[in-house]
């Protein structure tokens, strides 16, 4: 028989790589995707021919779409990847941003508490609740300290806490992933990898002539998405309930991103790029680092590409796209 998961946030880059994960191991998916004026889907068009991923709607804020989905499809797993994920809008739209992240998550775990308690639940949490907490030199690990520093952070940090105090009080098989940046081809055109590899590509083929940046001396640990989907799937097969740290262990200032995919385009960046006030935050997070030792020694997980191959790859695929779209 087909295991049932539901993925809420399916659109979303981590979405589309869950599901073709999950098809490709033999789930059923039911996608959950929340109602936009604009269409949302390209990220998983593709898997509309396949019988075994279907689309519902569905909104973080509304509970009543939370427990009656739950209670149609009676999943085996449910993965909460939904939410206003794009730190510096978090302090713009602090309310919609803490409340689709904080009760979202809990309108999930009761649903799941009172009509699927054997449904094991996954909960995107992120690095960003690290804040500006300082970091041990290996990296933050699962145990260290959490001073987050936007509104997005703070109510993943809730969610987070939410989780393991369902997994403790009510013994639900209930985990977290608290995953570093990841990226892709995939990722939203504002968050600054995607930002730079399209602008880059643009830049190369005469169709763009500046990039505005914010701030390019914080550091982050950039993975790829695709690496990151699997490691949520594992945290399921698990005996036991837990958290995880899912990272590349290694760190990068948002700078070096930049040389790097203008390097790969033969692109001088300084004659491009002009800094812009606007697109810096009220609070930063400077330094991203994690330590995944946990989850090599438990999931035997371990990330797959490299920096340099990430950067490589985003470009490549930027140029083809505006090759083939703008040119
Ligand atoms: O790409 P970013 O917007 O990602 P950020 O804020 O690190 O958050 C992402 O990763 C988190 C995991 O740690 C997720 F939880 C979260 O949902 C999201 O996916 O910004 C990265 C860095 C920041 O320091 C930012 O200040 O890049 C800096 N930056 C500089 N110029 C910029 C820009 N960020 C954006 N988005 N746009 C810029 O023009």
């Amino acid at each position: 028989m087909k295991k049932t998961a539901i993925i809420s946030g399916v659109c979303g880059q981590d979405g589309s790589y869950l599901s073709e994960f999950l098809l490709s191991k033999g789930y059923k998916v039911i996608g959950l995707k929340r109602r936009t004026s604009l269409i949302t889907t390209d990220r998983i068009d593709h898997l509309y021919d396949n019988e075994d991923f279907i689309l519902e709607y569905h909104d973080l804020n509304d509970s009543s779409s939370t427990w009656r989905l739950i209670s149609k499809y009676k999943p085996d797993e449910i993965y909460n990847l939904a939410a206003q994920s794009h730190v510096r809008v978090s302090f713009d739209v602090p309310e919609d941003t803490v409340n689709g992240i904080s009760m979202g998550t809990l309108h999930i775990l009761e649903a799941i508490r009172a009509l699927v308690p054997d449904c094991k639940f996954y909960q995107a949490s992120s690095s960003e609740m690290y804040g500006d907490a300082p970091c041990p030199e290996t990296g933050y690990t699962e145990e260290s300290r959490m001073t987050p520093a936007s509104p997005y952070a703070c109510a993943k940090l809730f969610a987070h806490n939410l989780v393991r105090n369902y997994r403790v009080a009510y013994n639900m098989h209930a985990s977290s992933g608290i995953l570093f940046n990841h990226e892709s081809p995939r990722r939203g055109e504002t968050f600054v990898t995607r930002k730079i590899t399209l602008a880059a590509a643009r830049i190369k083929l005469g169709l763009q002539d500046k990039l505005s940046l914010g701030n390019l001396s914080s550091y982050r640990d950039w993975g790829f998405a695709g690496d990151y989907a699997k490691a949520m799937w594992l945290m399921l097969q698990q005996d036991k309930a837990d958290e995880y740290v899912i990272s590349t262990g290694h760190t990068y200032t948002v700078k070096h991103f930049l040389h790097e995919v203008f390097d790969i385009a033969g692109l001088d960046p300084e004659k491009y790029v002009e800094i812009d006030d606007r697109l810096f935050r009220p609070h930063e997070v400077p330094y991203l680092l994690g330590d995944s030792s946990k989850a090599k020694e438990v999931l035997g997980w371990e990330p797959e590409t490299s920096f340099k191959d990430l950067a490589k790859m985003m470009y490549d695929s930027d140029y083809k796209f505006i090759l083939d779209t703008e040119k």
